[in-house]
């Protein structure tokens, strides 16, 4: 059932014949092609059949250029994240890990590119699926591992644990377990950027990421209609893993055109394990939102490899079958890797060299974040929540902690 789907989820890709493509043509995904060599460090990259759109007149572009500098980088980001989930699976087995813990791996080209072409001054907010978004947006292995072994060193100081990564210095906000609330509070990120904007300036977008199982939310529509209302510098991205939970979208939803489920708000459909794709498709949502022409659904289409969670073992509502074609034509990271050959931007071996390198240093932050301290009563419980003194002044509340007795709120 998946293998005629998953085909389908190669977008249509063509192969755009040039002498270099007949070189370089990715086997792998039979169609992403080195259309033109413009220097030795410069690409440009045919991204035709790696977008859908609805409801729009302009679409992504059908090229995009690298440097090999911006290549290898996001995929060094991809592997860390990779080894990065690996190493949470290995530590939550030895039971070093506890509680929730939903792993990414499958799904790494869909944060990478977007994080590729988003600013830092751009709103953010995801689902308990954190981790690689924290590491994305400013976070490390070390302080993602803390995190999740509870230790005062976590991003979240060890208070947080897998589901509730936040970095307001990234302006990242989190990492939420319940589904689909990070929708509205993402509305109310994109009306600040909205309110902040100067006139006839170019907004700061917001990004709630969410998931197909969240996608038909009644709270979602009510935020999507105050999106569109107020013309909100709003991203509604849609994760399409193709599960929610145990439940696979031909059971769980009535249709499969995420991207055309804003009705009147135009929508991108986005080949999700094409990390030059999402990039691209991703830059274009980025100038058409953040020039107020209201908010873009898109629907990254993509797969999570491990089960729902660490509870699952995904292996009984779906086939190993599905997972290994996955991995064998679609996987994310052998897709960049061979893009990389492909641009004569490095060789097997000096990729291989790059993969030992960041397994070293993944293995030594996961050492270092174990060696962090648990976080103590005094001072780590009542730091950050609701006082900036340790909860030891009468009275002290943030400026925005609005407290029944007016008098005593510092609200204003
Ligand atoms: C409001 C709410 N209902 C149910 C759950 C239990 N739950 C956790 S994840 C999940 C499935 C969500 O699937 P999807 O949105 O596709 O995200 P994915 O896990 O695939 O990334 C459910 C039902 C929850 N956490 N919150
Ligand atoms: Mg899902």
């Amino acid at each position: 059932m998946f293998a005629s789907r998953a085909a389908s989820l190669l977008l249509r890709r063509s192969a755009v014949p040039s002498a270099a493509s007949n070189a370089a043509c990715n086997s792998l995904r039979g169609g992403l092609s080195v259309r033109q060599m413009s220097s030795s460090d410069e690409v440009t990259f045919d991204l035709t059949g790696s977008f859908e759109t609805h409801n729009l007149e302009t679409a992504p572009s059908d090229t995009i250029t690298m440097t090999k500098d911006e290549l290898l980088s996001h995929f060094e980001l991809m592997y860390t994240m990779r080894r990065m989930e690996i190493t949470c699976d290995n530590e939550y087995k030895a039971r070093n890990i506890r509680g929730f813990c939903h792993l990414y791996d499958g799904q790494e080209a869909v944060a990478t590119g977007i994080n590729a072409a988003f600013d830092l001054e751009d709103s953010w907010i995801t689902s308990y699926r954190c981790h690689c978004t924290a590491l994305a947006r400013g976070g490390t292995v070390e302080s993602v591992l803390g995190e999740l072994f509870g230790n005062a060193g976590g991003q979240t100081k060890g208070k947080g644990g897998s589901m509730h990564f936040y970095n307001k210095a990234h302006n990242f906000f989190g990492g939420q377990g319940i589904v689909g609330a990070q929708v509205p509070v993402g509305l109310g990120l994109a009306f600040t950027n909205h309110y902040n904007a100067k006139p006839g300036e170019t907004m700061n977008v917001a990004i709630a990421c969410y998931g197909d199982g969240a996608a038909n939310q009644g709270q979602i529509w009510e935020a999507a209609n105050m999106a569109s209302l107020w013309k909100l510098p709003m991203v509604f991205c849609i994760e399409n893993n193709h599960y929610g939970m145990g439940t696979s979208m031909e059971r769980h939803s009535s249709h499969s055109d995420y991207y055309k489920m804003g009705n009147h708000i135009p929508g991108v459909r986005i080949d999700g394990m094409n990390v030059l794709a999402v990039k691209e498709g991703m830059r274009f949502v980025k100038d058409f939102v953040g020039s107020g022409n209201g908010p873009m659904y898109v629907e990254m289409m993509t797969y999570r490899y491990h089960g729902h969670s660490m509870s699952d073992p995904g292996t009984t509502y779906r086939n190993r079958e599905e997972i290994a074609l996955t991995r064998s034509t679609r996987d994310p990271l052998e897709f960049v890797k061979k893009t990389l050959i492909d641009a004569g931007f490095a060789d097997a071996e000096q990729i291989k060299e790059t993969e030992k390198r960041i397994r070293k240093d993944v293995a030594s932050q996961v050492k270092a974040a174990k060696a962090s301290p648990k976080p103590t009563v005094e001072p780590h419980l009542f730091e950050y929540v609701f006082t900036s003194d340790g909860g030891k002044e009468q009275n002290e509340f943030p400026p925005h902690i609005r407290m029944p007795d007016f008098a005593k709120s510092k609200w204003y």
